[in-house]
């Protein structure tokens, strides 16, 4: 016991807004599970995050239930990790809203995702895509999580919630644990296979560009084959100038464990059709088991909720004492 208070707190999570995507997988979850034994992980079904953008309500309960099984047939054993839905406590809610009085409008306006999305749902620019950093930084804190693991597209919303705690704290005392971002070394951002200027993401309207976690084994190589290169015909790391190649090499490498040294020589003399091939074999590898277990874990809803449940509880159990601090902090009269 004494041990598990010492232990560091870690706390993530991903909108349940569309099917997973290989960039989610080797940007986020897979770096999740082995954190398990030394760290106190939290992680989160950002569903609240997801009504930023408009949703059918039908897609994003079964969006929320499929990356749940997705989670724990990543390998996070919900024994070890406590894995909620957002929406399951309140306290993310409550703190949003007073983390948002303490959230300047010139900082959420410098914040990329927020320029991205507003562009692509410009029928649609809610307050809520606006302060969708507050409501972030509320998860994070809300758990005093000393680590907070994402793919690199994130972090400035973890730079944000640090500015958040720190001016926060700077008016009433040692509030909020400062987080720190952690972010994988190979596979922090995943690029689109169509357009690899851009993150492969699960928004896409270009379902070519982007692999999805649960897909086909055949749809996989066939999104591979027809990847993005360019016409030099030589498998080498330059993201300036071979972006499409470049970012099969980072896939290539995050799948199999090689060095992109390694890769050269594999396929020195020869064609991209063998070099893409391979990648799509060595994702489709990477992904079967996880899609199998996935698959048998959707056939068992009562075991999925009896899960959610009991993470929701101990979720709320430490955000409701960190929601209480801030309340007394802020000057509200205790009930
Ligand atoms: P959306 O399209 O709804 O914005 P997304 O596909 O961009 O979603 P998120 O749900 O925003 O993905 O991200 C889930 C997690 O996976 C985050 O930690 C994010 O940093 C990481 N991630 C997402 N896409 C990539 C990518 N292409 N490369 C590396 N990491 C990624
Ligand atoms: N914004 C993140 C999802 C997210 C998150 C979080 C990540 C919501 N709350 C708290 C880490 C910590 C995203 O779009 N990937």
């Amino acid at each position: 016991m004494a041990n598990e208070v010492q232990k560091k707190r870690i706390l993530s999570g991903i909108q349940p807004s569309g099917d997973l995507t290989l960039g989610s997988y080797l940007g986020a979850i897979r770096n999740w599970a082995a954190l398990a034994d030394k760290y106190d992980c939290y992680y989160m079904l950002a569903d609240m995050h997801t009504i930023t953008v408009r949703q059918v309500p039908a897609e994003l309960r079964r969006h929320t239930l499929t990356q749940l099984a997705t989670y724990i047939a990543c390998g996070l054993d919900p024994e070890k990790n406590v894995l909620f839905v957002q929406s399951h406590v309140p306290a993310h809610a409550q703190l949003a809203w007073v983390l948002d009085c303490y959230t300047m409008f010139g900082e959420l306006s410098r914040m990329t995702q927020f320029k991205d999305k507003s562009a692509k749902n410009a029928d649609n620019i809610n307050a809520g895509l606006f302060t969708y950093p507050a409501l972030m930084a509320a998860d994070i804190l809300l758990y005093q999580a000393d680590l907070v693991p994402v793919g690199g597209d994130q972090k400035q919303h973890v730079e944000i919630c640090r500015d958040i705690a720190g001016r926060f704290n700077g008016i009433y005392g040692e509030v909020f644990k400062i987080p720190e971002p952690y972010i994988p070394q190979v596979g922090a951002r995943v690029m689109s296979l169509t357009s690899p200027e851009n993150k492969m993401s699960k928004s896409d309207k270009d379902q070519n560009g982007c692999v999805y976690m649960l897909e086909k084994p055949e749809d996989i190589l066939r999104k591979f084959k027809k990847a993005v290169t360019d016409s030099e015909a030589s498998v080498r790391f330059d993201p300036a100038n071979k972006p499409g190649v470049s970012n099969l090499m980072q896939i290539y490498s995050a799948a199999t464990g090689r060095s992109f040294e390694a890769i050269e020589s594999e396929f020195a003399g020869h064609g991209y059709g063998d070099f893409k091939a391979a990648v799509g074999e060595a994702v489709v590898e990477l992904l079967r088991p996880i899609r199998e277990e996935t698959e048998r874990l959707l056939a068992d809803k009562a075991y999925l909720q009896s899960v959610y449940r009991d993470g929701a509880e101990k979720a709320a159990r430490v955000a409701n004492r960190t929601v209480g601090k801030v309340y007394k902090k802020v000057g509200f009269i205790d009930r």
